[in-house]
């Protein structure tokens, strides 16, 4: 197996120092953000800040229009549907949050986590049939499905409704 390097940008350890001071950021903070392109006191308060208006408006994703009314006409027949995420930090994050977010929207929804062991990343065919066959009509994607256009095809057939929100390209 051919050895994989870490490459890591080297901040400009003036910028580090003069944000690290300016913020009160222990030298490292200051660091990874400016890493990230993210070297004023206001950039950073913004970026590391939990408010709401800081996020970019949902509807910037492509097709959200229509995924939002396929999401609300399963929720008004009351049928069943899924969180599809993955099984590291940012594909349980996003599925916690939109199944929370569902529910409390009166969704009947249920999550899958495909085991990396044994279901491997994404989807796929047999979790496909297995969520169709216990009643799934609406699949919704996190963090995975972009390029998944044979295992949708197959979800499709079988009958199920496929939202995807994914940040791969
Ligand atoms: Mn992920």
């Amino acid at each position: 197996m051919r050895a994989k390097r870490w490459v890591i940008a080297s901040p400009d350890t003036e910028r580090v120092r003069v944000l690290s001071r300016e913020t009160g950021y222990t030298p490292l903070t200051a660091a990874v953000l400016s890493a990230r392109g993210i070297d004023t006191p206001q950039a950073a308060a913004d970026y590391l800040s939990c408010d709401v208006r800081g996020l970019h408006d949902p509807f910037g994703l492509t097709d959200m229009d229509k995924a939002v009314e396929v999401v609300r006409e399963v929720i008004d027949r009351g049928e069943k549907m899924v969180v599809y995420g993955d099984y590291d930090v940012d594909g349980i994050t996003a599925t916690c949050t939109l199944v929370d977010y569902l529910r409390s929207k009166g969704a009947k929804c249920e999550y899958y986590i495909p085991n990396r062991l044994t279901d491997g990343y994404g989807l796929t065919r047999p979790a496909m049939e297995q969520l169709y066959e216990q009643g799934t009509r609406l699949l919704i994607t996190v963090d995975s499905g972009i390029t998944a256009n044979e295992e949708i095809a197959v979800a499709r057939e079988l009958g199920m409704q496929v939202v995807i929100t994914d940040h791969h390209e």
